[in-house]
């Protein structure tokens, strides 16, 4: 395989370069040739038709129109608005061959990337032919990484896995090969955007905008063979900062023309650059109320600054009053969103899209799917996930976070007994779910968890994460375990039954493990302030930072009802705003986020809070105890024809190693949680655990 992809590598300007390493297929079983077809522009030094086939093929990618060049040079400028290139493509299966077709050299390589998914199950079953594209063109990671390393927070923001893969000592990496690589990765998985720093832009990383264009520049040029664009998180203060401008006010002419000639000096260097990404007046970033304007106001300027290249201003929504007073109890970070946002619909421009984390907090474990993706439905929306794991487990938990993620993505604003679930036969979201309303408008985006660490993304297996993110951004409608199994076979191919076995007793159900010995029915935070990491009950129960769980000796929770409560409940459109009121169809797993309840009150599952407290942390190091026995158990079988002695010893030592932390943590927030609620209610566990 590898010649012909080679040969088909110097057509296509280096674009499938590296796809013939790592595919897990045999050489005898897949040999590729582009065949250019009649759709549009030819590349440079497009092969005739047929030029490298050979007798034996029996897989054949087909494309044609190549919209942007290696260099850049993009053919047919995209509108503001419309569709991206085709990235579709056929697959048919002609007794055991296997064609790949697509429009665009997008299609080809998503196409190529399907088959090398597939392996041998590509060539055999049926004859067929199906059709594949992505249910949105939108498919992006944010990275929250900063050039210079930050005294607080390091280098990455909320990264555990090392440094940034883009910065090194202050500066773009001279050397990014390491890039290229994570560009392939990312395209494998069906990712097309990538912003490169983070969202609090400090002052080296505001000049990315500025004097290290050229180094911009270059990560992007590692990012385009593979389909995918760069983004820039810019400051709102840039005028001030870079520009020298006494305001940033974005209705003063002199503010629009700064960011106008800052986008044109972008475009310039970068032809198919993507947008800028903004968090403004948000947890100390400067935005447009300094200046009596509204979030409208402030993206709709950048907006127009951008469209004449058909770039993108992706606007969060995450803000809140992170200086609130605890005593103040009217005041609720929940609502925040909803308050700041709902009101602007229909005001952004078509090329803003309002960027919306998937809870009204702040990527909790579990939190009720946030109301503003379902209140402006005349803005471009998209919702944000986090695949660092910042609040589940900092990548020493094995965390599996795909189950949460499509739970999410299928959650339905027409209610829970309505028939519009996402349909996976036919891979359309209802138009009413998360992923029906962002698909077709702002898509998906995610907080990345890679850094430069030898695994990636420190835990070995919370590779699955990025990998089943990639894809749920494809198809939101595809099986979350399935993923995972997918995501098992290609990393560890040719690994024994017992291992998988092993990967998935870990993984399946370990989001809902690490609910279990954290904080209880959907309450949340609880954490360590600051870090995030490990129980501190009241960490932030006296802050100024809104995320309270109220518990005294008679009950827990945040009563947020519209009668008696902050209202909160009431955002939701019906039936949910009625589901969410009553406590009686309120669902258990987010009881403590919509309602204060007496330690004693019974749940729809039969048993009281208390209890429910202390047998969930139980149960939750009992399950992380399986996980441990589970590895240890396969420890002798990792090495193999698929992986040396060298790699299973570092694969295990690094899972080892992140497991035993695991169990110890879970423990901590037994022992502590228990404890707390213990102290606090005076009730005794029924089964008489321990409990200090
Ligand atoms: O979850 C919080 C994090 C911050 C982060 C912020 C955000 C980049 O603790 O570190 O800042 O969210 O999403 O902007």
């Amino acid at each position: 395989m590898a010649a012909e992809v080679a040969a088909a590598t110097a057509a296509h300007g280096g674009s499938f370069s590296r796809l013939e390493s790592g595919s897990g297929v045999a050489d005898a079983d897949l040999v590729l040739t582009i065949i250019e077809d009649d759709a549009g522009p030819q590349p440079a030094a497009a092969p005739a038709p047929g030029d490298h086939a050979t007798t034996d093929d029996n897989a054949i990618l087909r494309g044609g129109c190549v919209p942007i060049t290696r260099d850049g040079v993009v053919g047919e400028p995209e509108a503001a608005g419309e569709p991206e290139a085709d990235e579709s493509f056929r697959l048919s299966r002609d007794d055991g061959s296997v064609v790949v077709e697509a429009a665009c050299d997008r299609g080809l390589l998503y196409g190529f990337f399907h088959v090398v998914r597939l392996g041998e199950a590509a060539f055999s079953g049926p004859d067929l032919v199906e059709r594949h594209a992505p249910a949105t063109a939108m498919r992006m990671l944010d990275h929250w990484d900063n050039v210079a390393v930050h005294a607080v927070m390091g280098q990455v923001e909320r990264g555990y896995a090392g440094g940034s893969i883009f910065y090194d000592d202050g500066a773009v990496r001279a050397d990014l090969s390491r890039v290229e690589a994570y560009a392939r990765l990312l395209a494998s998985t069906g990712i097309n955007r990538v912003a490169i720093n983070n969202v609090n832009v400090h002052a080296r990383e505001a000049r990315l905008l500025t004097d290290d264009l050229p180094h911009v520049a270059r990560i992007a040029a590692a990012f385009r063979p593979w389909g995918i664009r760069v983004h820039l998180s810019v400051s709102f203060a840039a005028p001030m900062t870079l520009g020298g401008l006494d305001t940033s006010d974005p209705l003063d002419p002199a503010v629009a023309d700064w960011w106008r000639d800052a986008a044109d000096r972008v475009w310039a260097q970068i032809p198919d650059f993507g947008g800028f990404v903004v968090k403004a007046d948000s947890e100390g970033q400067p935005g447009p109320f300094a200046y009596g304007r509204d979030h409208a106001d402030g993206a709709n300027m950048l907006a127009e600054a951008v469209a004449p290249h058909g770039g993108l201003v992706h606007w969060r929504a995450f803000v809140y009053d992170h200086r609130q007073d605890w005593r103040d109890r009217s005041t609720d970070r929940a609502r925040a969103a909803h308050d700041h946002f709902a009101p602007l619909d229909g005001r952004f421009a078509e090329n803003v899209i309002v960027q919306v984390k998937y809870g009204p907090m702040d990527f909790q474990v579990r939190e009720p799917a946030s109301p503003v993706l379902a209140a402006m439905p005349r803005t471009r929306v998209a919702l944000e996930l986090q695949v660092t794991q910042e609040y589940t487990g900092q990548q020493k938990h094995a965390v599996y976070l795909g189950r949460q993620w499509s739970e999410i993505l299928d959650f339905d604003f027409t209610g829970p007994d309505s028939d519009g679930d996402a349909d996976s036969a036919s891979r359309i979201p209802s138009p009413t779910s998360v992923a029906g309303i962002v698909a077709p408008s702002g898509g998906i985006v995610a907080v990345s968890n890679v850094g430069d660490d030898e695994f990636w993304t420190g835990h070995p297996f919370a590779q699955a994460n990025l990998y089943a993110y990639g894809r749920l951004t494809w198809d939101p409608a595809a099986d979350a375990v399935g993923l995972l199994d997918e995501w098992i076979s290609l990393t560890f191919p040719g690994a024994p039954a017992d291992v998988v076995d092993a990967l998935h007793t870990i993984l399946d159900e370990s989001w809902e493990t690490y609910e279990r010995y954290t904080s209880p029915l959907g309450v949340g935070f609880m954490v360590r302030p600051g870090h995030h990491y490990g129980p501190d009950v009241d960490g932030y129960e006296y802050t100024p930072w809104g995320t309270y769980h109220f518990a005294d000796r008679d009950g827990i929770g945040v009563d947020r009802t519209v009668a008696t409560g902050t209202g909160y409940a009431g955002l939701y459109p019906e039936p949910w705003a009625s589901v969410y009121e009553s406590l009686e169809t309120c669902p258990d797993e987010l009881l403590l986020f919509f309602h204060h309840v007496p330690y004693t009150h019974v749940l729809r599952s039969g048993k009281t809070v208390i209890q429910h407290i202390y047998d969930t942390h139980f149960e939750g190091v009992e399950r992380v105890e399986e996980f441990v026995a589970a590895w240890e158990r396969v420890l002798g079988s990792l090495s193999g024809d698929a992986m040396s002695d060298d790699d299973a010893a570092r694969l295990a030592g690094r899972v080892s190693e992140r497991l035993a932390e695991q169990r110890r943590s879970a423990i901590e927030w037994r022992d502590q949680i228990n404890t707390y609620f213990y102290r606090k209610s005076g009730i005794p566990d029924e089964q008489g655990r321990t409990i200090f």
